[in-house]
């Protein structure tokens, strides 16, 4: 009876340990570098909010915005290394590392964050590019396009000629174009940037001068709507591989509808950053004359060119790559 007895325990006991029922919640940590105000971190509550809610407390989400547990420029080897199980980041701030995602930043019109969003994640479905194979994406999605904003107004190419403005990736390099003098650094670095006049402003998405209250310093705008900047949410892979098959389902079906959601949220707090700036701040928006515009694009036309040129040396289909942006943000934009 006492053998019976002990086998009987032994059995309940391991069931007990194996049986994920039984095992409480699957707990993630998320990691973010801006402050949780902007959109990165907007998302991000979002989409912890979603998970924990459709997987019925099979998950509990841990975010850590303003790049406490992960920084800019180590977010992604930082996940991959499982600093943090889930990392949010702007592929931008490492153009050569993601090739074919950062072509979404190349001036090839994408209209509006919803279109870009869409169109990256599509890209990022259809090439499955090697640059992620270490990890789990879970969305991707991109800013609304970019314009000049600056403690100067900018109104001509000759304004703009040696001006310290800030950029990074794709969006860098058209300034460039434009004969800025181009400072990159990644957005959690900028406020101080600015503060301290190492640069005279920045070219983004314009939902910053209400998220970061750029509009205080930079009472100045020039609307280009040029250039996205593209993101990831990717995960560490033994922590995917670890989670309930149920659990990844619900995530997995989240991908494209994120995308979506971010995009959307993106476009329309821009249009409120706007009015916002107008009326706490009086900040003036500059749209170029055509004229004016025409020399300001056609600086940009040699652009993609050189971009498949260099990433055709480096083995990647990049005519097809930069046809497929178009296509794809054609698609969502109609
Ligand atoms: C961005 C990055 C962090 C928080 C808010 C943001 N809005 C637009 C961006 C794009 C970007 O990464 C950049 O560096 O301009």
């Amino acid at each position: 009876w006492i053998l019976i007895g002990i086998f009987i325990a032994t059995l309940l006991v391991a069931a007990f340990v194996s049986s994920p029922a039984t095992a409480g919640p699957a707990t993630l940590s998320y990691a973010n570098f801006p402050p949780a105000p902007t959109f990165p971190c907007v998302q991000m509550e979002r989409w912890k909010k979603e998970v924990e809610k459709r997987t019925e407390g099979k998950v509990v989400i841990n975010t850590f915005p303003g790049g406490t547990l992960l920084g800019a420029k180590n977010m992604m080897d930082g996940v991959i290394a499982g600093q943090a199980d889930i990392g949010c980041l702007c592929m931008a701030y490492q153009p050569g590392r993601f090739m074919i995602t950062n072509a979404t930043s190349l001036p090839l019109g994408i209209p509006s964050a919803k279109a870009g969003s869409l169109a990256l994640w599509e890209l990022y479905k259809k090439y499955k590019p090697k640059a992620f194979a270490k990890v789990k994406v879970l969305t991707m999605f991109t800013t609304a396009p970019s314009n000049i904003m600056s403690k100067k107004p900018v109104k001509t190419l000759a304004d703009i000629k040696g001006l310290d403005l800030r950029a990074s990736g794709g969006a860098a390099q058209i300034l460039k174009a434009w004969g800025a003098n181009q400072v990159g650094m990644p957005m959690s670095a900028t406020p101080e940037a600015l503060q301290k006049g190492v640069v005279q402003g920045l070219f983004s998405s314009l939902e910053v001068m209400k998220d970061f209250k750029y509009a205080e310093l930079c009472r100045y705008v020039t609307m280009t709507d040029t250039v996205i900047y593209p993101f990831a949410v990717v995960m560490n892979m033994d922590s995917w591989n670890s989670l309930p098959e149920d659990v990844r389902k619900v995530i997995a079906d989240m991908g494209e509808e994120q995308s979506a959601w971010t995009g959307t949220y993106m476009d329309a707090h821009v249009k409120e950053s706007v009015e916002w700036s107008k009326k706490s701040f009086n900040v003036e928006f500059t749209e170029l004359p055509k004229e004016e515009k025409a020399k300001w694009d056609s600086l940009l036309s040699p652009i993609v060119d050189e971009w498949i040129r260099e990433a055709k040396s480096k083995g990647f289909p990049a005519e097809a790559i930069a046809e497929d942006i178009k296509a794809f943000t054609c698609k969502e934009s109609s």
